[in-house]
């Protein structure tokens, strides 16, 4: 009788297996670059099938303005006024992540993941505290210096921690574009760990710059002929090529039969970029852009597909943004929480089940050209640049392009604010937030930084 239960139990102990999970982060690509939110210029056919066949988030949020806090933001599972870097730069440099920092990718490992890590790391260089595999990953592959991510012909990329030359880039020569390598390791990896639970972070680093793409790649030759600048046909391309890499996942994940048991993310990691928000909308309606926090630099597009758990072509208005990640992969690897997160888990909304839990707020601060902080409670959004600036206050329901300030009509408003944005403001070590925001104040920031 025993052994008879046993073996009626085993298809569901296979069945139960935890689920995958692969969180795509293409990097400084605008909601206004994807169709599903507007975008009129750019092929995104994959991310507006995966949005018919999942959900797709309207209000959802990257980590941060930048790569750098917004990376940080998502693998530690602390806001921007808690985790450790809170730009690209500080005053003490790049500053790694810590020794022992629990991430994700260390919470999943301990729950029996495989987890692997590709394109552009960008919280340690190799021989810091920061380095991925320390930091939870089986493996990395590709950039762990983010400048270093500039360049798409780079003659090395690096294996956790080790370089592997790239021969043909050798001498200036332009032989291998570092996207198709880092796109068939992803590849490899979900191949190879596909009897086993993964997470697969996908930090692919298109469409950053530099701005180059093959001019052989038929994602480029969609845009050859258009009548647009050298650098916009390149962008395009680079967007559309990662969206087909999506597509490469998606596809790959049927073949194995592992879709149904798959968590598949597609997201940016900040707003677009000035250039391109001004040529291909690629910020939509949206005030600011990368390294602002008006809602250009911070709103992400975000589709979540999951066949047979996600009910196909449903959208969902939940403030969320990347510092979910960590309590969403707890609550799927049904582990615990190994830090106390800002973040929420939003499994309840992707199931359609109700979410009990929703944040009181989404908060943002960041040390990059001016220190600016924001806050949104609902529809309402706060923004100021230096501790002591007066709030500026906008009506997202009516005034999404942040164009009204109306502070002064809503002053108990606006004080509700101002008090999240002192509350949430941590002190850090390595950063210092200006009281009051002037020219002079912006202009040695800027010579600090580089930025
Ligand atoms: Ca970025």
């Amino acid at each position: 009788m025993r052994s008879l239960l046993i073996l009626l139990l085993l298809p569901l102990a296979t069945f139960a297996r935890q689920p995958n999970i692969i969180f795509v982060m293409v990097d400084d690509a605008g909601t206004g670059d994807f169709s599903p939110y507007g975008g009129n210029f750019i092929k995104t056919p994959v991310m507006a099938k995966l949005a018919r066949e999942g959900m797709q988030f309207t209000r959802a949020y990257s980590g941060s303005a930048v790569c750098g806090p917004t990376r940080c933001v998502l693998m530690t599972g602390l806001h921007p006024g808690h985790c450790h870097r809170r730009a690209n730069r500080s005053r003490n440099g790049l500053i790694p992540l810590p020794e022992k920092t629990q991430t994700v990718a260390s919470m999943l490992k301990k729950a029996g993941y495989a987890t692997g890590g590709f394109g552009k790391w960008g919280l340690g260089n190799p021989g810091t505290t920061g380095v991925p595999e320390k930091l939870g990953f089986d493996l990395w592959y590709g950039y762990y210096d983010q400048v270093h991510a500039h360049d798409y012909y780079p003659e090395y990329l690096v294996r956790n921690s080790k370089r592997e030359e790239l021969p043909a880039n050798k001498n200036g020569k332009k032989g291998s574009y570092t996207h198709y390598l880092i796109e068939s390791e992803t590849l490899k990896f979900i191949e190879d760990h596909k009897d086993e639970p993964f997470f697969c972070y996908a930090a692919w680093t298109p469409p950053h710059g530099d701005y180059v793409i093959p001019h052989d790649d038929p994602n480029y030759l969609h845009y050859e002929k258009k009548p647009w600048s050298q650098k916009d046909k390149n962008y395009a391309g680079m967007v559309s090529l990662l969206d087909q890499g999506v597509g490469r996942i998606a596809d790959k994940l049927k073949k194995l039969g592992i879709a149904e048991n798959t968590l598949l993310i597609y997201t940016s990691d900040n707003g677009a970029n000035a250039s391109f928000a001004k040529t291909l909308r690629s910020n939509g309606i949206l005030r600011g852009v990368k390294r602002s926090l008006y809602e250009g630099g911070i709103r992400a597009p975000f589709i979540a597909h999951w066949p047979k758990k996600i009910s196909p072509g449903t959208q969902s208005d939940l403030l969320t943004t990347h510092v979910d990640l960590m309590a969403t992969a707890a609550e799927i690897a049904e582990t615990e929480i190994p830090i106390k997160s800002d973040g929420i888990s939003i499994l309840p909304t992707l199931l359609g089940q109700p979410q009990k839990v929703k944040h009181d707020f989404i908060y943002f601060e960041i040390y990059e050209g001016p220190f600016q902080q924001s806050v949104r409670v609902g529809d309402w959004k706060g923004y100021r640049r230096g501790l002591k600036d007066p709030v500026e206050l906008y009506d997202l329901s009516k005034d999404p392009s942040e164009k009204n300030n109306i502070a002064d009509k809503q002053p108990d408003v606006a004080r509700n604010l101002a008090g999240i944005l002192v509350k949430q403001h941590g002190p850090s070590p390595h950063f210092t937030a200006p009281n009051h925001f002037t020219k002079k104040a912006r202009k040695r920031k800027r010579k600090e930084t580089g930025m």
